[in-house]
Parts: structure tokens; C-alpha cells; sequence
């Protein structure tokens, strides 16, 4: 008979913590999920899936940049697998708190690592990296070959998690894989991220609880994909006969301004789009009414501005192909938070 496989997620009660904590669990894992000690426990996004009660899911308090607690929490999981998806994960938010990201997004990271090195070898290791170390980018489309040029204290903190991860995959044999995944969203985003500020926005504009949506640079291009296939997509690196880096987008990209429409189009409203730079506005095509406007207090000091990813060896090694539509995935979001923001509740 097989053993049951346990796993060990950082972050459970982020946006892929849930998901990949349902994935596994639909499994038959068995799972660690760690969650942050805070005056109020955040658990809305595994209460959502309904998997908060799961016999097989265990949650523990865990803080990511304290080693001594990465080794106890490695004893007492004894995990086959262990996903790194806890993270100081805002890009704005890191230009303000530097010295914060590279301690959780950076050194966190290696916590965790020298915690696998020290307890348990064996254990694989999944490192979520990101599209954002490629920053101002070295090349159109971005594939694992593509040199690096991180643009925010977020994107470099992510590169050093990276690179100590093929240097203990390399100097030490542990089995550490990094996913270098492009933007991904689905209705339980945190609503600091634009998809998710926009589909919220229009959803509370539609029921008059907000007049106007007030966003930063409508240029920047991102590659959107759905976050419950990327989640996937981690589990499958960890499948794999040998550890590795890859890819995992859609490549496709579209502007902030595109998702913008989709979104408004979405609750069957047209957006006209008016004037440049910060003085762009978007309309309500039947009214006239501004609904979007450009605000500088959401600019960044230095910007990505395009994103496009090449997922061909995910595709080829992994056999991972994403298949919902940015479409289809703006409508999903829409749609959630045009019934959240009607029962009167929005997390
Ligand atoms: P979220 O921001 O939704 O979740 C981050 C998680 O990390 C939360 O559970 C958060 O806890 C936890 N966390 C933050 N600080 C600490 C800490 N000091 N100790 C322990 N836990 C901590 O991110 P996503 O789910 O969107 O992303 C998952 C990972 O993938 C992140 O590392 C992110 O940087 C990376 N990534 C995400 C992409 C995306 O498009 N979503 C793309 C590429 C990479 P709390 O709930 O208490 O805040
Ligand atoms: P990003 O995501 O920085 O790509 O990082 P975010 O959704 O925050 O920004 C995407 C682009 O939209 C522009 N933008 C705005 N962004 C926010 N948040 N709010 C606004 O009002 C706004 N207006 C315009 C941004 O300038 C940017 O160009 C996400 C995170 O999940 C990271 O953790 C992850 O690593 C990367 O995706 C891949």
C-alpha cells in the first residue's frame, strides 16, 4: 500500500496557499499549512474553498524569518514536500518596506532551506519565484534562459530566494525547484493587486458604493493567468524526475486599460477612454460618466513594463498547458465580487 504523502505550505492563507492546500488535499495529502499569528486570523480564502476543517489539513503559526522555528516546524511536519509560498508578495508595497521584503521574500526563503538541509534532506522543495526578476526585460518573451533585471526591492529579494535555491540544489543535492510563474489571479486575489482592485471597483460602482476607480499606469502589460492552474503547475515540478526551473504563463499580454474594459464590459458597461498620461479618464459609454481615473499616487518608482511569458518546457517536460482564458478569468472575478459586494461582504 502507498504511504500517504504530507506536504508543507508556507502561506496557506494567501491567494495559492488555498488553492494548492485544496489541490493536495483532493490528493489524499496529508497538510501543514502555516499561518502568520495577527490579532485577527485571515482564513476567508480556505473557508471559501471549504477545506479550513479538512481532517487531513493541520494550520500552524508560523513566522518565515525566524530559523529556529523553520527547523521545528520541518521536525514536526516531516514533510515530503515543502511549497515556499509565504511572502512580503506586494510589488508597491516593497519600495516602502525594503528592508521587511528582503527578511521574508529573500532571507525567508533560505530559512526554510537551511531548516530542509539540517531536518530532512529528502524533503522536496518548491521556491515561488517570479516573472518580476525579470523587470526591465532582456528579452520578448521571457523563458527560463532569460537574463535577469529585477525592477522593485521585491523582485530583487525574489532573485537571491532563487538563486539559493539552485545553489542548494547544486551544492548540497536537495531537490529544490524554482517556478518562475507570470501574474496570476482568480477571485480570491488580494485586493491590493489591480485585477482584483478592478473587478472589486466595478463591482462596487455597478452598486453604487463607489463613483470613480482610481488606478496608477494603464500601460503596464501584464501575462494574467488563472491562479488554480498554476497551483497545478507547482505540484507538477515536484513530480518531476529531477529538480529544475521553469516557466509557467500564457503568453499572452494585455494593458491595465485592456483589463480595465474587459472588467467594466464584464457588468455590461462600455468604457470610452479620454485624454493621456494622468489626465486619462475612462467613461461610462451610455452615460458619460467618469468612472476611471489616473491617479499618481499609484505610480512606482521604477515600473515593469511588459511581461510576457514563454511556458514551452513546462508545457513539453511537464505537460502543464493552461487553458482558461483571460476572459473567461476577468468574468469568474466579476462575477465573485458582484455577489460578495451583494451579500454585503468583501474580503
Ligand atoms: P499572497 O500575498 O496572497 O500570500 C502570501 C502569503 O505569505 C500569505 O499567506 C501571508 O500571510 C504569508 N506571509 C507573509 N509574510 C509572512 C511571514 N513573515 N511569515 C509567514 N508567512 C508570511 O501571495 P500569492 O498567494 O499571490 O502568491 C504566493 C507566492 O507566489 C508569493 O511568494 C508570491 O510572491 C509568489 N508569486 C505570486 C504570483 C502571483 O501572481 N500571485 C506570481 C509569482 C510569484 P498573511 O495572510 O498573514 O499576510
Ligand atoms: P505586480 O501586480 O506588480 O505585477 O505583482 P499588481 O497587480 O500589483 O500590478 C500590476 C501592474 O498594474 C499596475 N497598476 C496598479 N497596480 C496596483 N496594485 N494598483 C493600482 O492601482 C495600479 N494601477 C496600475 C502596476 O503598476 C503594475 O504594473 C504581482 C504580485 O502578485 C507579485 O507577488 C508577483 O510576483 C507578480 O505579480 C508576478
Amino acid at each position: 500500500m502507498q504511504r500517504t504523502k504530507k506536504a508543507l505550505i508556507t502561506g496557506i492563507t494567501g491567494q495559492d496557499g488555498a488553492y494548492l492546500a485544496q489541490l493536495l488535499l483532493e490528493k489524499g495529502y496529508e497538510v501543514t499549512g502555516t499561518y502568520r499569528r495577527s490579532s485577527s486570523v485571515n482564513f476567508w480564502r480556505i473557508d471559501e474553498l471549504g477545506v479550513t476543517n479538512h481532517p487531513n489539513l493541520k494550520l500552524v503559526e508560523y513566522d518565515l524569518t525566524d530559523l529556529s522555528s523553520s527547523i521545528r516546524l520541518l521536525q514536526s511536519s516531516d514533510p515530503d514536500e515543502v511549497y515556499n509560498l509565504a511572502a512580503q508578495s506586494f510589488v508597491g508595497v516593497s519600495f516602502e518596506q525594503p528592508v521587511a521584503t528582503a527578511s521574508i521574500t529573500g532571507l525567508g526563503a533560505v530559512n526554510l532551506l537551511e531548516a530542509i538541509r539540517i531536518v530532512k534532506p529528502s524533503a522536496r522543495f518548491y521556491q515561488a519565484s517570479t516573472s518580476e526578476m525579470f523587470g526591465k526585460v532582456q528579452g520578448i518573451p521571457q523563458r527560463e534562459s532569460t537574463p535577469f533585471y529585477p525592477r522593485s526591492p521585491y523582485g530583487v529579494a525574489k532573485l537571491y530566494a532563487h538563486w539559493m535555491t539552485v545553489n542548494y540544489r547544486e551544492s548540497y543535492g536537495i531537490f529544490g525547484s524554482s517556478g518562475i510563474l507570470f501574474n496570476h489571479e482568480s477571485p480570491l486575489r488580494g485586493r491590493e493587486f489591480v485585477t482584483r482592485k478592478i473587478t472589486d471597483s466595478v463591482a462596487k460602482i455597478v452598486q453604487n458604493k463607489l463613483d470613480v476607480l482610481e488606478l496608477g499606469n494603464l500601460d503596464a502589460k501584464r501575462d494574467w493567468g488563472y491562479a488554480q492552474e498554476y497551483v497545478e503547475g507547482m505540484w507538477r515540478m515536484l513530480q518531476a524526475d529531477a529538480p529544475d526551473t521553469y516557466v509557467l504563463s500564457t503568453g499572452r499580454t494585455e494593458t491595465v486599460r485592456d483589463f480595465v474594459t474587459m472588467a467594466f464590459r464584464g457588468a455590461n458597461i462600455g468604457i470610452e477612454w479620454k485624454g493621456q498620461g494622468d489626465a486619462e479618464t475612462g467613461h461610462c459609454a451610455r452615460t458619460g460618466k467618469v468612472l476611471v481615473r489616473v491617479s499618481p499616487r499609484f505610480y512606482r518608482p521604477a515600473e515593469v513594463d511588459l511581461l510576457v511569458g514563454d511556458a514551452a518546457k513546462a508545457r513539453d517536460e511537464l505537460g502543464w498547458v493552461p487553458q482558461v482564458s483571460l476572459e473567461q478569468l476577468c468574468q469568474m472575478m466579476v462575477e465573485a465580487d458582484l455577489r460578495r459586494n451583494e451579500l454585503g461582504f468583501s474580503f
